[in-house]
């Protein structure tokens, strides 16, 4: 089967705590190949575009200021259903309901500061790669 590729972002909170080692640790550990790795601060533009999908919602404010608070840890996936998969090693949006042994169970703080973004489908995959990193970053 083809290998599939998924946006992963370690998000301020993360970073903050000196999580982002953990974190790229334990998706390896889950055996997902890392392409592609860039540490960088979205401005304010940027993450209301990259948010986009939830400008409608009443926390899309205080969500692209917290995630222009500091720098983020933006990485390319590639596993067997990389996009199913790597949600699934997330954990639910809210660290309080995530499963065990799920990345926003062991670094979330709460239902904004949850340590991961990870794209929710396949289309959206592709739109966010394209976001982040141009053709030349993409290695295999
Ligand atoms: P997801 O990241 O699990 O796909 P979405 O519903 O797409 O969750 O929300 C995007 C991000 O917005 C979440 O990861 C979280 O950081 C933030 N968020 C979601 N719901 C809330 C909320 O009710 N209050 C504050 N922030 C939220
Ligand atoms: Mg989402």
């Amino acid at each position: 089967m083809k290998k599939q590729r998924t946006l992963s972002i370690i998000k301020p909170d993360a970073m903050t705590s000196k999580n982002s080692g953990n974190i790229i640790s334990f998706i390896e550990e889950k055996n997902f190949n890392i392409v592609a790795q860039k540490k960088i601060m979205l401005t304010k533009k940027q993450a209301e575009e990259f948010y986009n999908i939830h400008k409608d919602r009443p926390f899309f404010g205080e969500l692209v200021d917290f995630m222009i608070s500091g720098p983020i840890s933006v990485q390319v996936l590639e596993a067997e259903n990389a996009v199913t998969y790597y949600r699934e090693i997330m954990g639910s949006t809210n660290p309080e309901e995530a499963e065990q042994n799920t990345i926003r169970k062991l670094f979330g703080k709460n239902i904004q500061c949850n340590a991961v973004h990870g794209s929710d489908s396949l289309e959206n995959a592709v739109k966010e790669i394209k976001f982040f990193f141009s053709e030349l970053e993409l290695i295999n």
